[in-house]
């Protein structure tokens, strides 16, 4: 028998607008919509999150603002400050070090963290939750919700039931009683057409889909079917995911035939060195080693790798490095198969001696892809863009 395990999701209250709150106490109380001006291009743009307080008049996280403004006119709009909240976002992530090293980052203000192996050191589970909690208000002075669970599903779920400044446990045994009797739409990955076929089913809460045979769940659903299925009976095995370390990127291609063609290999080896560049670019990382992959007709494959002085996520300081290696190699008359671009010997932007200002850009971008992933262009583009 496996012993249980312990999963944390942890996710702060009204993140963008907690923070506002926190800087301007005198905000505080007060609703507080941060995102797109409400007065400026006509108000297009959408909120990116709200106070409590302005939740009260409706107002959401993706509502178009001009809407915002007519539910609560009286209410604070702000701007995103998305530097400021990347910085809070990171003193967070080392408190939630201090509790496991097993740790999910989510999105900018939530994660999952498996305690199976560390909540000995702070009690029992629950205690280390509260501590986990207190740690935070102590230290950055915002609320967060806690949801405490053996598995990650009922975590997530459990987190969102009484924010803000929640805590809510579920044991095993109490699985199917916590989940039974909810909303089927707080299910993981069901959009709007899922929850369509779902409620002509009549199927409104967990109970009623755990009520079903796998089979016909599958049915109805396919591949996901069982996950789905699985999920309404409490199941969900996935492992809380420790980001990999990446330790390179490369891009490579074969030419469709082999050739000796110098503007076609050049231009091939830029464009490779520029989607290597977006990949690290998109990752965050910077790389000091440069290395071209060549593989000729005869199938003998040659690496050649530069290492630079400095740390780069450049496209054009991979390509001059690039192109200095394709210089010097000698095929010996053979035609190139393939060709690799490849960047490695990374220095984790902790390390790196830079100016913070650059630092800081560099976190940004990191931050804005999460987003960008999770909410899609649109939103982070018109909020941020002021
Ligand atoms: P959420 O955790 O979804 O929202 P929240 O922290 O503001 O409020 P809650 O108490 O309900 O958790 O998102 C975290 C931050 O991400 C949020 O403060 C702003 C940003 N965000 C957007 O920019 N656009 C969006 O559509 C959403 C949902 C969030
Ligand atoms: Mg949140």
């Amino acid at each position: 028998m496996t012993t249980a395990k312990h999963i944390i999701h942890i996710d702060m209250d009204a993140f963008f607008a907690a923070i506002e709150q926190r800087n301007n106490p005198q905000y505080r109380g007060k609703p507080v919509v941060v995102g797109a001006d409400p007065k400026k291009g006509k108000g297009r743009g959408v909120v990116s999150t709200c106070s409590y307080e302005a939740r009260k008049f409706g107002i959401h996280s993706a509502m178009p603002i001009s809407i915002a403004y007519r539910k609560c006119p009286k209410a604070v709009f702000l701007p995103v400050n998305m530097e400021e909240y990347i910085k809070v976002s990171h003193q967070m992530f080392e408190i939630f070090n201090e509790f496991s090293p097993k740790i999910e980052q989510i999105s900018i203000d939530e994660a999952f963290l498996d305690i199976t192996g560390s909540y000995h050191l702070f009690g029992t589970p629950r205690q280390t939750c509260l501590l986990l909690k207190k740690q935070i208000k102590k230290e950055i002075r915002l609320t967060s919700s806690v949801g405490l669970a053996p598995n990650k599903f009922i975590a997530k779920i459990a987190s969102d039931l009484e924010k803000p400044d929640g805590l809510v446990q579920v044991e095993q045994e109490n699985i199917k009683g916590f989940l039974w009797p909810l909303d089927i739409g707080r299910m993981w990955g069901v959009g709007e057409k899922t929850l369509g076929i779902l409620h002509e089913l009549n199927i409104k809460t967990f109970g009623d889909l755990a009520a079903k045979s796998m089979q016909e769940v599958r049915a109805l659903f396919g591949k996901n079917g069982e996950h789905f299925w699985q999920l309404a009976h409490g199941i969900d095995n996935r492992e809380v995911e420790i980001e990999e370390e990446i330790k390179s990127i490369s891009n490579e291609i074969t030419f469709e035939q082999d050739t000796a063609d110098q503007t076609m290999i050049k231009g091939t080896l830029l464009s490779l060195s520029e989607k290597v560049s977006g990949r690290l670019r998109k990752e965050g990382l910077k790389g000091k080693t440069i290395t071209m992959k060549i593989r000729l007709e005869n199938f003998k494959t040659f690496t050649r790798a530069v290492t630079i002085g400095s740390l780069t996520n450049y496209a054009d300081v991979i390509y001059d490095a690039i192109s200095n290696l394709y210089n010097n190699f000698q095929s010996g008359g053979k035609k190139i198969r393939l060709v690799g671009v490849r960047v490695s010997n990374f220095i984790s932007d902790e390390f790196e001696f830079d100016s913070g200002e650059n630092i800081q850009r560099e976190n940004l971008h990191k931050a804005v892809e999460k987003i960008r992933d999770k909410f899609g262009d649109e939103i982070i583009h018109r909020a941020g863009s002021k």
